[in-house]
């Protein structure tokens, strides 16, 4: 499965994912057993012979018993019957790829979480093999996988897909709703791409739901690219996105020739919907949204973050039935098919650049700003349609604190202005009263830990964080919203001494973090550390029973611990608008 509707009617897709792929681990060229080549001995009897198996795709080899701790290169393969110009799309490979297609490289890839496609021109017919490199250890060129409070995970993670095309091809296809005077309008832009070195002439036609709303046409030079875009077009007829009600429109780019023949074709999905500021409000649709909401890791026991379709929407039912509106990326771009669940479900999405509490020096490696700029274009390319994504984030719990940090944020903040300029953003800041970032972004955000870290009363510590932000910050006068706030609990540690670890404090804790956030004037909601107990790497183990995040509101296997009552009361005591 590669997103819960068809993406083509016309182009010719074949899904190379959804079955076993030939694997072999590389060991002789850096696996390590462990997090670090000599920090461990290798597992008994695993040695450093490769180890040769089948194995599923989407998967994480972390959960197949003989690569369980495994961190290294491995390779891929798969044969496949195809001819003439091809495309072949990873939906995410974690953590770097390098593709080979008979022998020859055709894509390279870095970052886990975000899509990457190779175009193949004239293959020839009969079978061909295809062959991904995948590593998923830590070094100097990785920037941002790094040994951190969650798992980097090895293997084809996401969907991997065919697909065969004509000489023109459409490469692009965004959609945004506009809305005036209580009327709803769309811009639709696209590109088409011109493999072939004769030039394309042509027309799109562009149709939401049964309406053909648009006309445009278009004309490629040789291997060029020809973008399209439509006027501002009203749509009397549309009926809103909202989360009570997430009405989605088919969106359909037709690509005809200069015959009018239908050559390549592009669908998605569009909501009506509008996402505005106002002075301290985040409203929807006009209406001031409350965010009673949880950040959650593509993370299991069993799937590693290559999570199902039907344990994907679990974690929707679950987090609905605490009564959530909202989910937190944390701390990348996610998959599609549960970016499609939340479109079909009404949960509105944060969703953030790949990114988790790195210093200045961490933001001085010199991939850094470009596997950030990369992740975040993609991301946004990519997620673009979606109408549950209502703001981008960025560089969680990073260097907001200094001169250097800050040029960072302010480079990714204009990169996503440039891409999109529909959206909010922010970035949830663990920088206190240092921040000095506040100024850049449409929407304050923290993560505060008072009861879990230290000890200070919950709603002292909140508007002391919030009247600095006033009086002190150039974060003044815009939303505030609390990002991350929780604590740990051992799924069945239960003690009426109420100590921490305990079932029975994180339900207490839970509910005086709840109260003085719902409590706090001028916040727009809060975010709760998180969904599920989540692993994380081995060098985390300090401060990490079980070497997990054991701040779940279900453990790792879904199973609800004391806190999810105290949540869904909590969650159930406010409406999602003001
Ligand atoms: C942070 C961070 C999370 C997680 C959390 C915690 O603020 O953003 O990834 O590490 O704290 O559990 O302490």
């Amino acid at each position: 499965m590669v997103r819960t509707f068809a993406t083509h009617r016309i182009r010719k897709t074949q899904e190379l994912s959804s079955c076993l792929w030939d694997f072999e681990t590389l060991p002789e060229e850096g696996g390590t057993v462990g997090e670090t080549a000599g920090g461990k001995e290798a597992a008994p009897g695993k040695g450093t012979a490769p180890v040769k198996m089948k194995t599923a795709v989407p998967g994480c080899w972390e959960n197949c018993p003989d690569t369980l701790t495994y961190r290294g290169k491995a390779v891929y393969e798969r044969r496949f019957a195809c001819e003439g110009n091809i495309r072949l799309e990873f939906k995410g490979v974690s953590h770097t790829a390098q593709v080979y297609l008979d022998d020859m490289r055709i894509a390279e890839h870095y970052n886990a979480y975000t899509p990457f496609s190779a175009v193949v021109k004239e293959l020839p017919a009969g079978e061909h093999t295809l062959r991904v490199y995948v590593d998923n250890s830590f070094g100097p060129d990785s920037a941002l996988h790094v040994p951190n409070d969650y798992q980097t995970y090895g293997g084809i993670t996401r969907p991997v897909v065919l697909e065969e095309l004509k000489d023109a091809y459409l490469t692009k296809l965004h959609f945004t709703p506009l809305r005036r005077d209580g009327q709803w309008y769309f811009v639709i832009k696209g590109e088409v791409k011109n493999l072939s070195a004769a030039p394309f002439e042509g027309r799109i036609l562009l149709s939401l739901g049964e309406e053909t709303v648009a006309e445009a046409a278009v004309r490629a030079e040789g291997n060029g690219v020809c973008g399209f875009e439509t006027e501002e077009t009203l749509f009397p007829q549309a009926q809103e996105w909202c989360p009570e009600n997430p009405v989605l429109y088919l969106l359909n780019a037709v690509l005809l020739d200069a015959q009018g023949r239908e050559t390549d074709d592009l669908i998605d999905r569009a909501g009506f919907r509008e996402v505005r500021i106002e002075g301290k409000d985040i409203l929807l649709n006009g209406r001031k949204l409350r965010f009673k909401a949880f950040c959650r890791h593509e993370d299991h026991p069993q799937f590693g973050c290559a999570l199902p379709f039907a344990a994907m929407q679990q974690d929707l039912l679950l987090m609905k039935d605490m009564g959530a509106n909202s989910v937190r990326t944390s701390h990348y771009p996610n998959d599609e098919i549960f970016l499609d669940l939340c479109d079909e479900t009404g949960m509105l999405v944060w969703e953030e650049n790949h990114a988790r509490g790195l210093s200045e020096e961490n933001m001085r490696n010199p991939n850094f700003e470009r596997q950030c700029e990369d992740c975040i274009r993609e991301m946004i390319e990519a997620h673009y349609n979606h109408p549950s994504i209502y703001i981008w984030g960025i560089l969680n719990e990073c260097a907001s604190h200094t001169e250097y940090g800050k040029e960072c944020y302010r480079k990714q903040y204009e990169l996503i202005r440039q891409l999109d300029q529909s959206r909010p953003r922010s970035s949830a800041s663990c920088q206190f009263k240092t921040d000095i970032c506040f100024g850049l972004p449409e929407v304050v955000s923290y993560n505060i830990y008072p009861l879990w870290y230290h000890d200070t009363p919950v709603q002292d510590y909140l508007k002391g964080l919030y009247d600095w932000v006033q009086e002190e910050s150039e974060g003044a006068g815009k939303p505030f919203l609390i990002t991350e706030t929780g604590a740990g609990a051992i799924y069945g540690c239960r003690t009426p001494s109420r100590v921490k670890w305990s079932e029975e404090y994180q339900a207490y804790a839970i509910e005086k973090q709840l109260e003085a956030v719902f409590g706090q004037e001028g916040c727009s909601g809060v975010y709760l550390w998180q969904f599920c107990d989540c692993n994380v790497c081995d060098s985390w183990f300090g401060g990490r029973p079980r070497t997990m995040n054991n701040k779940g509101i279900v453990d790792e296997y879904r199973r609800p611990k004391l806190a999810y009552e105290t949540v869904k009361r909590m969650f159930g005591s406010v409406d999602t608008y003001f």
